[in-house]
């Protein structure tokens, strides 16, 4: 379905779906596109205008599909592509579009690409990825004469396993070694020492050692450790922002583009509506891979968010496919500032159409993402009011609350026990807001965090390798537990919880991860009967959302209020206004009703959600029952 208002976007109301958690209709454990197939009458029914799939292609699936290991082909695991353009077709015939996500920053190990990059050194995709010798410390011939004098036997083996590698090496590979070769046998000639044998084998270990060096510099990657793996097949290392099952895709290199912008051809020919571009503003990195020398929390940052390098490749990517085939685009854009990001989603920039900020996942991120830290209601706001005031008439942003890589907002926001009245009012917050809302599944029904015991429960490659590089600096399994329980990324991962049925509906089978146990209580089925439930809210917030241009095209201002835990705001176009009053805390809150809140204060009162509360006889107080959130319309 190709969209004809250049606009679009604008009015979208987009649901996340991670399709292994989704719906499985074979009883595999795994959730699959039949099972999202079964559910677009359900996904029509709550407003949404469209679908974004995570990555369901061929992939050895280390990271959940996220590790492509071919672009033009469905995963087995999920389906083929015949059912995937069933679902574009019966979607498109409720007049739902479909979002794919392209994972275009790494490949998998696997990807014939890679496969092909890593067979030898002049290999024709040899530069599609990219690939260092290690960092050797230079060989000190003195320190080695010194060794051999230790073990006099060692000298002869040693100097013809030299020469062998000076034979079999080119100078570069083993840079140092050939000229400390000739400093060796100077020195070894000006010395008497007996000539032996020994093992060549282990004499090749050792400069197998020396050969491969150390990590070519001293980036992170996302996931633990470093950002290379050396590959002995060529003797090279390899980089890699995430596992090192991902490697980093060239983008430097102008066949890599052309190859990528093919394969988003080729999905936007078969009818998708847009994409979500996966760590989008990472894939330009420093030429140079220069050692990161600051006390960032974390190395090499600086040298490949947001270089400028990306703003001509994505502008490459808009010409040739996204504008042609008038894309709705989603940059997952972490940690830039709005100015950074305006620069990909400005409407005078040829990039992209939105961006996805970091700013609120991170307010209660320590060290390594997931150690605690603590942050309050104002941070909240002051992060939410500057991306909704700071974009208006220069750019746009896509605006969400939780996804498959954050801890569930119910349990990270909200107070035990107000589940449901805290998630409405996320909910208000997120369809009353400017940007294109995403609504991630589960969320509809304010499906919340599980804790598990024990590490091997988890599937999360990330949540493991930070427990793991804790363990080795000394950190308690406890307390590595904890954060693991309040941050994984399985916690958005869990089965999408239909019914009080056996596995909540989600399978026949043994679910690939467990269900949250709390599925008896919180499903789809029975919030569809209960007229007050999240799931009618959230019905009642997209009505509201979609009938209202206003909400997707007004100015955002945020109205000074007397307590912290209470958030006003005013969404304003032409002479239309609606008033958002909402209480992120879980005790009533009074509020002083100030001169501008008063203003703002009338006309209809469009949604509710807590308890019906007027104004005290004086017009100067109202009360916020614990989560309330009500909105307001008037004509001004
Ligand atoms: O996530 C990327 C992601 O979360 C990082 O880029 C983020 O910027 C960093 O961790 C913040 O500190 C995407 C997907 O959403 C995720 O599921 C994948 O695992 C990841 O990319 C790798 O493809």
């Amino acid at each position: 379905m190709i969209r004809s208002n250049k606009d679009w976007f604008k009015s979208a109301i987009v649901y996340q779906i991670y399709p292994r958690s989704f719906l499985d209709t074979t009883g595999s454990g795994v959730g699959d596109l039949c099972g999202i197939f079964q559910k677009l009458d359900y996904l029509k029914s709550l407003g949404v205008t469209d679908i974004w799939i995570t990555p369901f292609f061929e992939s050895p699936q280390k990271d959940n599909g996220y590790d492509v290991s071919d672009y033009y082909q469905i995963d087995p695991t999920f389906g083929s592509l015949e059912e995937f353009d069933r679902i574009l077709s019966a979607a498109g015939d409720l007049g739902l579009g479909v979002i794919i996500d392209m994972v275009l920053n790494h490949t998998s190990d696997q990807h014939a690409w890679f496969l092909e990059s890593r067979s030898c050194l002049n290999s024709s995709k040899r530069d599609w990825y990219h690939w260092r010798k290690g960092m050797r410390l230079p060989l000190d011939p003195n320190q080695l004469v010194m060794q051999t004098r230790q073990d006099p036997q060692a000298v002869s083996t040693l100097i013809d396993a030299l020469r062998e590698l000076k034979m079999l090496c080119d100078d570069n590979l083993v840079a140092g070694i050939p000229a400390s070769l000739e400093l060796f046998e100077q020195a070894l000639m000006q010395s008497e020492t007996d000539v032996g044998q020994i093992e060549l084998a282990s004499i090749y270990t050792h400069l197998r050692t020396l050969e491969k060096g150390s990590a070519p510099n001293n980036w992170e990657s996302y996931f633990s450790g470093g950002t290379w793996t050396y590959d002995e097949h060529t003797a090279e290392w390899y980089f890699h922002l995430f596992s090192a099952y991902q490697p980093d895709l060239n983008w430097q290199n102008p066949a890599v583009r052309n190859a990528l912008c093919d394969v988003m051809t080729f999905w936007a020919e078969r009818g998708v509506t847009g994409f979500r571009l996966d760590a989008i503003n990472f894939i330009s990195k420093h030429p140079d891979f220069p050692d990161d020398k600051s006390d960032d929390p974390h190395l090499g940052q600086r040298y490949h968010i947001g270089r400028s390098e990306v703003h001509d490749y994505l502008n490459e990517c808009y010409d040739k496919v996204f504008e042609p085939y008038n894309l709705m685009t989603i940059g997952e854009c972490a940690h830039l500032s709005v100015e950074e990001t305006l620069n990909f989603v400005g409407f005078d920039r040829q990039e992209l159409t939105s961006a996805l900020h970091f700013d609120l996942v991170s307010l209660d991120r320590g060290t390594d993402k997931y150690g605690p830290k603590s942050w309050c209601f104002a941070d909240f706001k002051s992060v939410w009011s500057k991306w909704a005031t700071a974009l208006h008439s220069r750019g746009w942003m896509a605006s969400y609350i939780g996804n498959h890589d954050q801890p569930r907002p119910v349990s990270r926001y909200i107070q035990p026990g107000f589940e449901a009245k805290g998630a409405k009012m996320l909910a208000g917050l997120l369809l009353t807001s400017p940007g294109t809302p995403i609504i991630y599944q589960g969320e509809e029904i304010a499906m919340s965090n599980v804790a598990w015991r024990s590490i091997d429960d988890y599937n999360d490659i990330e949540c493991i390798g930070y427990y793991r590089k804790g363990l080795a600096r000394g950190q308690s399994p406890e307390e590595l537990l904890r954060d693991v329980n309040d941050k994984s990324r399985d916690n958005a991962r869990t089965p999408m919880q239909w019914s009080t049925d056996r596995q909540g509906g989600f399978t026949t089978g043994k679910p690939w991860l467990p269900l949250n146990d709390n599925f008896e209580y919180i499903n789809v089925a029975q919030q569809e009967e209960c007229p007050d439930s999240v799931l009618n809210f959230y019905r009642q917030l997209t009505a509201l959302r979609s009938n209202n241009r206003v909400l997707q095209i007004g100015k955002f201002r945020e109205l000074k209020v007397n307590a912290d835990g209470i958030y006003c705001y005013t969404i304003t176009h032409d002479d239309v206004a609606f008033l958002v009053m909402l209480n992120l805390t879980a005790q009533s809150q009074s509020l002083n009703m100030t001169d501008e809140l008063l203003t703002s204060y009338a006309g209809e009162l469009m949604i509710l959600s807590g308890e019906v509360n007027e104004l005290d006889a004086n017009q100067e107080h109202k009360v916020l029952s614990p989560y309330h959130f009500e909105v307001w319309k008037q004509n001004i």
